[in-house]
């Protein structure tokens, strides 16, 4: 197999929230790293065999140190380096941000893939979940007008841990999202999405294939 020695190596889906917001902590905290693109439903066996749950992303260590969830990837990354601070904050307020991520990925979630997904589960009215899932963005969009971002005027951990599911819900139905009375949390959604990072990270890669010349991010300078 190809490898990139002493690079940590990315399995990623380019629209996977979770993939993104690991992207997103790769790229700020400027560790290089091998990209691999994959498509959910071919995983492929090198993948697997470092991490037989099957989700992306999946963090390969020089070492043989496997990183199989979004938010340890993200700590792994920033606890190298936080150039723009998304960690700096006492221990209350990590604990504050904690539960607000926690927020996302447990109810908000679970509205959003039965709003996104519904006929995935049994009985599930979109119709209802969808609400559930306003219901949180109302919250949001309240915490969200004070300063901008969920803990101040710069974004930190939560807010790139979250936009990510904001716009996969906004994206279900985006005339919709628009007609709804969140100004702070479209602003701040629509912040990130056009932001500089968010497009490095976005860029499109086609599936690895074993045997493929690393692709390495950042883009090496030609
Ligand atoms: N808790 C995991 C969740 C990752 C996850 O569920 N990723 C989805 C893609 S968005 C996945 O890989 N699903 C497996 C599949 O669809 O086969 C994390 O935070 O990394």
């Amino acid at each position: 197999m190809t490898n990139s020695p002493n690079l940590p190596i990315l399995w990623t889906f380019r629209r996977c929230p979770y993939a993104m917001r690991a992207r997103l902590a790769l790229a700020i905290s400027k560790i290089p790293f091998e990209w691999r693109e994959i498509i959910l439903r071919d995983k492929p066996a090198a993948m697997l065999e470092a991490s037989p749950k099957g989700t992306v992303p999946v963090l390969v260590l020089p070492d043989g140190t496997v990183l199989e969830e979004s938010l340890d990837i993200m700590s792994w990354a920033l606890e190298r380096n936080d150039p723009e601070g998304w960690l700096d904050f006492s221990d209350a307020k990590r604990r504050e941000i904690n539960r607000l991520i926690a927020q996302s990925d447990g109810d908000f979630k679970f509205h959003l893939d039965r709003t996104k997904y519904y006929t995935r589960y049994e009985g599930a009215d979109p119709q209802f979940h969808r609400a559930e899932t306003l219901k949180i963005l109302h919250q949001w969009d309240q915490r969200l007008s004070h300063a901008g971002q969920f803990f101040g005027s710069r974004p930190c951990l939560a807010d790139m841990a979250i936009f990510p599911f904001v716009r996969q819900f906004a994206n279900i139905d985006r005339q919709w999202f628009a007609a709804q009375k969140l100004p702070a949390l479209q602003a701040w959604l629509e912040g990130h999405l056009e932001s500089a990072l968010f497009t490095q990270i976005m860029e499109k890669h086609p599936p690895w294939q074993d045997g493929d010349a690393p692709l390495l991010f950042p883009p090496q300078n030609p």
